[in-house]
Parts: structure tokens; sequence; C-alpha cells
């Protein structure tokens, strides 16, 4: 009972996870801290994920053969054995990469932050690293850092670069693995303390050459990876660069977090990771990012044509931010560096949504509304007062738009688009905004009314 006085008073001081850490050692961190740490990333609402790697080489295909399943896993799916995976490095030649051209891409999406892998399952390492020479500068005949290039470009064009990092390693010999045990590894019980330690070289290797603001663990689920070893990677990482924000996959939030919401839990990590969804009602109390792909498969795979419409991304967009989260948008790059033409024509057509109605999304906070049958809402705060986002997925036949239960006097309503002001009345049920025929945009179409003051609503 006295643990949980002792942690409960920890939150009432500290009011954030990262607080209660510390009891492990991290400086105790106040909630303006944290606020202030969190703000560009609360505020960017929407972040392009890039996968990509020696298995964009084989691009879902070994052996002539069409390999399922997502492309950056083929090494597993196919059975491959390292020694005969390896040889892939020497097919890898990015001569198409364009740092400049990607930033820019990502950037009139709307995107405020990139999020590549530095190093994903298979060990392989897109960054110049003096632990091993399973990078791209020793293995392979581009033989330049990826990362750097990239990480200086975000900065010019005004991004957050960021970097994915796997603690489940397929390559490293300190990780049992092979054919039919590459997942999840087992680690050689007496190498598991050289191991971390190859981690944390790689990882202060990173933060000196290209200083990512997030980084972004994953792999984390075997069993030999415990919460208090994220913790004190998440501590390690937090002395050396305080700034730093790290996600929940370095320990073992991943379910706690977002699966369970267990807020009274202590989970390592800054922010909850829903993947391939969104949470119905989000995750009050935590903050989150939901990262999915655009077709099936995170890195580039020749056979997953599915790709989703750019009205679904963009209404996925809508829907997260409506719950408070972050959207992290996948592309996998070709193995010779060009975006694949079908994800271009999908952030350009986010981007072009986004060009005007982009400020219904950043620095907004989660809708006050239990549910709206016709779209999504966001909200704006600030001492001049609250701006209410209407988000329309579908247009009422009668141009009626009841806004359920909202009681506040509303100072002004019109389109986001134009600027074109809308009548508004209220009834017994909420306020109602009179709408022309036609929407000004089928996707979503956003409404702005403008209050004095946080919104009212009577359930
Ligand atoms: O196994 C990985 C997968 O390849 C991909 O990187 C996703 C992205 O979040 N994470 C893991 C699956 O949860």
């Amino acid at each position: 009972m006295k643990r949980i006085v002792v942690l409960l008073t920890l939150f009432a001081l500290f009011g954030s996870f990262a607080g209660l850490q510390a009891a492990e050692g991290v400086k105790p961190e106040a909630t303006a801290e944290r606020d202030a740490r969190m703000k560009w990333w609360r505020e960017a609402r929407f972040g392009m994920f890039i996968h990509w790697g020696v298995y964009s080489v084989a691009a879902g295909e070994w052996k002539g053969q069409h390999v399922r399943n997502a492309a950056e896993w083929i090494m597993n799916s196919a059975d491959i054995p390292v020694a005969e995976y390896e040889p892939l490095a020497k097919r890898f030649n990015p001569v198409k990469y364009d740092p400049a051209q990607w930033v820019k891409l990502a950037k009139d999406a709307g995107a405020k932050y990139i999020v590549i892998t530095s190093k994903h399952h298979d060990g392989f390492c897109l960054f110049d690293t003096e632990t091993t020479k399973w990078d791209v500068v020793d293995a392979t005949p581009y033989g330049k850092d990826l990362l750097k290039p990239l990480s200086d470009e975000c900065r010019r064009q005004g991004l957050h670069f960021c970097t994915y990092y796997s603690i489940m390693d397929w390559h490293h010999p300190a990780q049992q693995h092979g054919p039919k045990t590459y997942n999840p590894t087992k680690i050689i019980p007496e190498r598991k303390a050289e191991y971390i330690e190859y981690m944390k070289t790689q990882l202060k290797e990173l933060l000196a050459s290209c200083d990512p603001e997030v980084l972004w663990f994953d792999g984390e689920w075997p069993d030999w990876w415990t919460e208090e070893d994220g913790r004190n990677l998440y501590n390690f990482l937090r002395e050396l660069r305080p700034a730093i924000i790290v996600n929940n996959r370095v320990g073992k939030g991943r379910a706690g977090m977002e699966g369970l919401n267990k807020k009274d839990r202590e989970y390592s990590g800054d922010f909850g990771t829903p993947e391939q969804e969104i949470p119905a009602t989000g995750i009050p109390g935590v903050e989150w990012e939901s990262c999915m792909t655009m077709n099936d498969t995170w890195g580039f795979h020749k056979y997953d044509t599915n790709w989703k419409s750019s009205e679904k991304l963009i209404r996925n967009l809508v829907d997260i931010a409506s719950k408070g989260g972050n959207y992290l948008l996948n592309v996998g790059p070709l193995a010779d560096g060009e975006i694949p033409p079908a994800s271009v024509e999908r952030l350009e057509a986010i981007g072009r949504w986004m060009k005007i109605n982009g400020e219904s999304i950043w620095g907004t906070t989660a809708s006050p509304f239990a549910a709206l049958n016709w779209g999504r809402a966001t909200v704006k705060t600030s001492a001049a007062g609250t701006t209410l986002y209407l988000h329309v997925f579908d247009w009422p036949s009668d141009g009626k738009l009841l806004v359920p239960g909202l009681r506040n006097e509303v100072r002004g309503a019109k389109l986001l688009a134009n600027g074109e002001s809308l009548e508004l009345s209220s009834d017994k049920k909420g306020a109602v905004i009179q709408l022309k025929d036609k929407p000004v945009d089928p996707i979503d179409t956003v409404i702005v009314l403008t209050l004095e003051k946080a919104p009212e609503i009577v359930k």
C-alpha cells in the first residue's frame, strides 16, 4: 500500500511517466518541463515514417519466389541464413537517393517530422558505425552514411529528424537466431551486457552524427528484454540528451499503455504506439501516435499494390487528430532511393488538403464530443479564445449540420477553405449550421466555429 501512496504522490508532483521514473535515476521532470519537451511533438500531429534497408533490394522476393508478409521481414519469412542474406548489401546502391526531395515531399504533405529506420531487425545500419562492418559504409557499393544528409536537410527545411532503432537484431552474434528461430531471438545470457553496450555505442553515434529528436524503438518483444532494461535505456538517453523524446517500445509499454491503458502502471517512454489501428476513443491521459502503412508493408514490396486511397489517408489523419494522437504514415523507398510513385501521389493529395486545412490539424487537441455521425472535430485554444474545427465527411442532405449538445455562444461560423460566413441557430439538441447544398471538399470540408471559451457540451 505504501508503494502506491509513494507512486501517487510522485505522479501528483510530476504528473507524468517521466516523473515516475525519478525513482529510477532520471532527474525529476516537472510537468512544465515535460510540456516544454513534448511541445513540438504534440503540435506536430503528423509525421512520415521511412522503412529502408537491405531488405528493399529483395523487395518481397527471394530466389524468384514471392515472399508474403512485410518486406522488411524477408530474412525471417524466407528463412534466410545470415551468410545468404549479407550479399544483398552488395546490391544496395541508392544512386537516386535525394534527401532534399524526400524532405520536401514530407513537408509539402504537411508532415512536421520524419522517422527513418537507422537499424531494423536485420541489424543493418544505415549510418556509419564503428561497432560493425554490417553498415552502409562498409557493406555496400554506396559507401556513405545515409542518415546525416537527411537530418541536415530536415533542419534546413524545418522538419524534426527522428530515428527508428530495433532492439531485436538478427545479425548480432549475442542474439541466437537462424532459420526458423529469428523471431523472437534468444539472447546468449552471458552476452546480454555486451549487446546492450553495442546498442548504447550505436545510439551515442546516432546522437553525435544526426542528433535525432525522437528515438523510436521497436523489436522490444523478445522476453530477454525487460521493462527495467527499457527504463535504463530511457534514462541513458535522457541523460545524454535531456530534450530527447522516446517511444514506449523502449520498454514493454506497447501492450500496457494503449492496450490496457493502465495509467497507474509505470512504463518507460514518452508516448504510446498503436500500430495499424486508431484507438476507438483515443488513449485518454496518454500521449500516443498511430503508425500505419499506405499499403500492407513497411519496407518496399514489389508485389504489394494494396494501396489505401488518399481519402482514407486524409480521414485517418483527421480521425487520429480528433482523438488527440499523432499519425505516423509510412513510405518504403526502393533500394535505389526512389519513393514509390503511388506513395508520392498520396502524399501530394494529403498536401493539397493540408495546404488549405492544416490549421485544423496542427496544434489542435482532441474533440470534446463523444461521437459525431457526420465527421470529426478538433480544438485549438489560446488566450484569444477557442476555435472549434468541424470536419464534415458526410454532407447533410438537408443542409442542416447539427453540432450535438454545443451550448456555447458562438461568435462566428465560416468555411475554412474560403472564409465564407455561415448562418447558425440553436435548438434543444445543440447548434445548427445552415450549409450550402455542396461541400467544398467531399473528403473533408472544415467549418470553423469561434467561441469565447472552451466548448461546453451537454451530453
Ligand atoms: O516488426 C516491425 C515491423 O517490421 C515494422 O517496423 C513495425 C513498424 O511499427 N514495427 C514492428 C511490428 O510491430
